[in-house]
């Protein structure tokens, strides 16, 4: 294991740890690590906040609808009388009483709580909306980093002393946000972007929650892995299967018996379920791509519906594409058969471009071969990526 396949893991943790020794044998890989606890800082520590929207798109969905106040209420696909496909995008918290969650079945959802309302998605508006928040978010820190539709980092550090102010600041932020937008977040403050994660996501919804450096051990030791990030659910039941449930488990697992398991991932989560992240906040600018999906009300064959379909999703990310002022080079269809296999494929076109005509193109050619097969299709959906500025484009009409 060298530095670069460390700093791979994107966690800025070199610093802090280094491999002694790593020797591989026939049945064994043995890794011993060395956590050093060096202030890196010299002199300051920092103090990271993350904000997380309280459920986001039905939040907005409720301050469009004032008639919506308390009652369950969802976002996602048409529920079609218990009928319907496709999946929940999110709902709030009186319809998570119901045991409704984002991305489950919107035909499971409409079981649980048919009485609840049901939205349709509209990303146009959740997308303003957001991008207001952000221009909030992002005069309060020097270091600003957009994390998805919803959430975001703030660094700090140069501008405060302690957490005391820390904690003042974030309710400032929350009540900014509740002035200006009518909406609620939850807010983590914490020595990195790890601890601010987990800590924004305790007390949901309307939480504030504070850890400090020498309280990360305590706060961390008795949640379930599953905080942590990238344990998804196989790495959870992997873990389970290890006897180890909650990240105070983890913490004082061997750690070359983790390596050994998981391979570079096991040194990730030994210093994760240590609370060390070196990770910056850093401003993204660039988008990576911008797609949308669609699921058929009855999978279908019909290849001329299934091309309308793409012609229609292929509309909204033009959209998008023309609202960010962005050109790309690559497109991708993404198609899922009726027996959910799902197939993607793309095409890197020898132009940049912004134009609607070269998305629907592309898309048509690369379905050719999806659609002669006669298999029923369930899912279709569009993707452009290889983004460049459209102010810095050239070569366009
Ligand atoms: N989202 C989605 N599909 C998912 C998960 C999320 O479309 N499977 C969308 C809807 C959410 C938004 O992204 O409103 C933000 O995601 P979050 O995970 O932050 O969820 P919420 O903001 O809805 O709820 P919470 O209060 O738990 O943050
Ligand atoms: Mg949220």
């Amino acid at each position: 294991m060298n530095r670069e396949s460390l700093a791979k893991l994107n966690i800025g943790l070199i610093t802090h740890v280094y491999c002694d020794k790593f020797k591989s044998t026939k049945t064994s890989v043995y890794l011993e690590i060395t956590v050093r606890k060096r202030k890196v800082m010299r002199g300051k520590k920092r103090i990271i906040i993350h904000i997380d929207m309280d459920h986001f798109f039905t939040a907005v969905e409720e301050r469009q609808h004032p008639e919506f106040k308390g009652k369950p209420v969802v976002v996602g696909a048409d529920p079609k009388e218990g009928k319907g496909r496709g999946v929940v995008s999110t709902c709030n918290y009186k319809a998570r009483k119901f045991g409704i969650r984002s991305g489950i079945p919107i035909s499971r959802a409409w079981k649980l709580c048919p009485e609840a309302i049901y939205q349709p998605v509209d990303y146009e508006l959740y997308r303003k909306v957001s991008d207001r928040i952000m221009r909030i978010l992002r005069k309060y820190a020097e270091k600003f980093e957009r994390w998805g539709i919803d959430e975001a980092f703030l660094d700090i550090t140069s501008r405060l002393n302690d957490y005391n102010e820390a904690e003042a600041l974030a309710r400032q932020i929350k009540k900014e946000i509740f002035k200006k937008e009518e909406l609620m977040c939850s807010i983590g403050v914490g020595p990195n972007k790890l601890i601010a994660k987990i800590a924004s996501d305790f007390q949901k919804p309307d939480g504030l929650t504070i850890v400090e450096e020498k309280g990360v051990q305590r706060f961390l030791a008795p949640l379930p892995v599953r905080r942590l990030l990238w344990v998804g659910r196989k790495t959870e039941q992997k873990l389970k299967k290890m006897g180890i449930k909650t990240i105070g488990d983890l913490a004082s697992y061997d750690p070359a018996v983790l390596t050994e398991t998981f391979g570079v991932m096991g040194i990730q989560l030994h210093l994760m379920a240590h609370g060390i992240d070196r990770s910056e906040v850093e401003e993204r600018r660039e988008v990576k791509s911008i797609s949308r999906d669609l699921t058929f009300e009855e999978d279908t064959a019909d290849s001329e519906f299934i091309l309308n379909t793409l012609d229609k999703l292929s509309n909204e990310v033009h959209k998008d594409v023309a609202d960010q002022k962005l050109c790309f080079k690559t497109v991708t269809v993404k198609v899922r058969y009726e027996n959910f296999e799902t197939h993607t494929h793309g095409k890197t076109l020898p132009f940049t471009t912004n134009r609607l005509r070269d998305i629907q193109k592309t898309v048509r050619e690369l379905m050719q071969d999806y659609l002669r097969s006669e298999r029923k299709i369930r899912l279709v959906g569009v993707r452009v990526s290889k983004f460049v500025s459209g102010k810095k484009q050239k070569t366009l009409i």
